[in-house]
């Protein structure tokens, strides 16, 4: 009992700070045609006192952007969409190749390295961003940034 109360004056603190997302280093996997899909990948930095999850993602280049994860499946690498991204308060949530990602379905147009599209991301506390977001190769990137 007395832990529940405890545990009910904690939620209620942390109620008291909002969550507050920042958005680090987006880009856009640079792809050739044919190849019609690609990924955003960014970290987003939680710096709030509550959770706060990416509902939406938006942009004019492709038909279709969704959220996505990466599931093993008998062996294999699949992935699926998510209805939400949680950043848990206090914390960041990287989207990298192999995991969490922004994907583009259905390019209108052929990338060009180094260009910039404008994508927007939407989280659930009501903020908005309107990102101008780089076109690069991140399979090269992901090599020097090895942790
Ligand atoms: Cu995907």
């Amino acid at each position: 009992m007395k832990y529940l109360l405890l545990l009910a004056l904690l939620i209620s603190c942390a109620g008291d700070k909002p969550g507050f997302v920042q958005v680090d280093d987006p880009k856009i996997k640079f792809v050739e045609e044919p190849m019609k899909n690609t990924a955003l990948f960014v970290v987003l930095k939680n710096s709030g006192g509550k959770d706060v999850s990416l509902v939406k993602a938006s942009s004019t280049i492709s038909e279709a952007v969704e959220l996505h994860e990466m599931i093993m499946d008998g062996g294999e690498m699949k992935m699926r969409p998510v209805d939400k991204m949680v950043v848990k308060a206090g914390s960041s949530l990287e989207l990298k190749p192999g995991g969490l990602h922004i994907m583009f379905i259905g390019l209108k147009e052929p990338l060009q390295l180094d260009e910039k599209k404008t994508v927007q991301l939407f989280f659930d506390n009501g903020q908005e961003f309107t990102l101008e977001v780089p076109i690069q190769n991140v399979d090269k990137d992901m090599h020097h940034h090895h942790h």
